[in-house]
């Protein structure tokens, strides 16, 4: 109120003082004036952000829980529109209605309304349905989201056919997710009853491990098991459903599906750290027989030919074979150089090795000790996957080949790629690997998996 009895002040002053000096009413007026430009720029600036094919749209629901949101969602927006331009058209009515024209005068105030019952009623009923009719709407979508449903899936492991109920544990790590399959089942609560103070760290040997990719069948509902190894981090698919936060210590239930096969990208989206930007994924969903393939793939181990299988058995044997050839290398480095935090089954997996073993690297309470979620990507079947590092690299180029200079670039130098901490045990460390040791392992990295699709691989391009 002050401030417009000081502004009746100034106008009341003189003339000439006006022609000097602007009155702030004058000034105020030409605000108003560029207040729809100011707006335009504004939203036109707002706007630019907006992409029609963007990857992380959250307004494009592709299955039903991400449907159960939108539809939340919609209503929503529509009322808070109504209501804001009721608001906005209300307060510039009555700005307009009361302008004062010309001199200011004592008794220009406009007629006051205070002690008006029924308006005073309306305003406070309309806004009480409003957010109830928004509550019992919240409400009943949260129940939805929550509630699970039960949907057995036949899946073929090593000629046995399992009944499956759709369901991945999910584990973020500092920067990337790694999603562990377990086809006859996974009991939350009986593993969280076991005493574990990061019960993430002590995940039963799972059927399948991949990392930044998660492969579903079309059509389920995947149920998820989410957690994490280091700090917090948040799992959302955009197209499929929410966020759910994955805190080290605890297990949160969340599931997804997708309507139909495709490609569903997503990011963490709790800040982690350094590199939490970089920490991103994508949902693969396959029709039935795809995903029947891709499940007999990655429960086969690693594919070697004959000769470089048996040189594997012999050096796992404990003999001292020598190399014959740059696959053959690549696997002695492997065993040497990243045994400490990455498993390769079949080539280094501390199954195989005694506890008391003098080979103590591949110890299992060895894996992982220089890190601080104490595990790596598992590199079974890096080949399989079409991206890496966190979903931010191609694996392969458009054209199908590998994407040789982007490996070679991470071995060489990985925090020259993506941000890291690796000295306080974030990220993959510089191993000072020599051109000649980085050969040879991209040759062994590449024959770790069957290849995907040229359709995968065209659809979850990163970059
Ligand atoms: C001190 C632990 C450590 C060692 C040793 C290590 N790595 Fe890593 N590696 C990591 C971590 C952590 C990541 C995940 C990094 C990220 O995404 O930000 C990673 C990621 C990778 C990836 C990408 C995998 C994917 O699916 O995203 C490859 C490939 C890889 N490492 C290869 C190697 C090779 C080959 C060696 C041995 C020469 C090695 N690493 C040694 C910790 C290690
Ligand atoms: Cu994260």
């Amino acid at each position: 109120m002050t401030s417009v009895r000081n502004l009746s002040a100034v106008t009341k002053e003189g003339p000439e003082n006006l022609a000097e000096e602007p009155s702030p009413r004058h000034t105020r007026g030409m605000r108003l004036r560029r207040l729809p430009l100011a707006l335009a720029a504004g939203s036109a600036l707002l706007l630019s952000a907006c992409a029609g094919d963007a990857e992380l749209d959250t307004l494009e629901p592709r299955g039903p829980e991400a449907e159960t949101i939108d539809n939340l969602i919609d209503p929503l927006f529509l009322i808070s529109f109504v209501v804001f331009f009721i608001i906005l058209g209300l307060s510039a009515g009555v700005a307009i209605k009361n302008r004062v024209k010309g001199e200011y005068e004592d008794d220009d105030w406009p007629t006051q309304t205070h002690g008006n019952a029924k308006a005073e009623w309306a305003w406070t009923a309309v806004p009480f349905f409003g957010m109830a009719f928004i509550g019992v709407l919240t409400v009943f979508a949260v129940i939805d989201l929550n509630s699970e449903e039960a949907n057995a899936y036949a899946v073929e492991v090593d000629g046995e056919t399992m009944q499956w109920e759709p369901h991945v544990v999910v584990v973020g790590h500092q920067w990337w997710w790694e999603y562990r399959y377990y086809f006859d089942g996974f009991d939350v609560d009986a593993f969280l009853d076991e005493d574990h103070a990061n019960p993430a760290k002590h995940l039963p040997p799972a059927d399948i491990v991949t990392s930044g990719q998660m492969i579903i069948p079309a059509g389920q509902e995947i149920e998820l098991s989410i957690t994490s190894r280091d700090v917090i981090h948040s799992h959302w698919i955009p197209a499929l459903n929410g966020k759910r936060d994955a805190v080290p210590g605890r297990i949160h239930p969340w599931k997804l599906e997708a309507d139909a096969p495709g490609y569903y990208f997503g990011q963490c989206t709790e800040f982690c750290g350094l590199s939490h930007a970089r920490m991103r994924m994508q949902t693969i969903a396959m029709n039935d027989s795809d995903f029947a393939e891709w499940v007999d793939q990655q429960t086969t181990p690693a594919t070697l030919s004959d000769e470089d299988a048996a040189f594997i058995a012999a050096l796992r044997a404990g003999d001292n074979p020598s190399p014959a050839n740059s696959v053959q290398q690549g696997l002695v480095n492997i065993r040497q150089l990243c045994s400490a935090c990455h498993l390769v089954e079949g080539v280094n997996h501390f199954d195989d090795v005694p506890e008391d073993s003098v080979d103590n690297i591949y110890k299992e309470a060895n894996v992982g000790v220089s890190l601080r979620a104490g595990a790596a990507p598992n590199l079974t079947h890096f080949a399989s996957r079409s991206t890496f590092a966190g979903g931010i690299f191609n694996l392969y180029n458009e054209d199908g080949s590998l994407n040789r200079n982007k490996l070679e670039a991470w071995l060489r130098n990985p925090a020259a790629l993506k941000a890291n901490d690796a000295d306080n045990l974030q990220g993959m460390p510089n191993l000072g690997l020599s051109e000649d040791q980085i050969d040879d392992i991209v040759a062994a990295l590449e024959t770790f998996g069957t290849r995907p699709s040229a359709t995968v691989i065209a659809e979850t391009f990163a970059e």
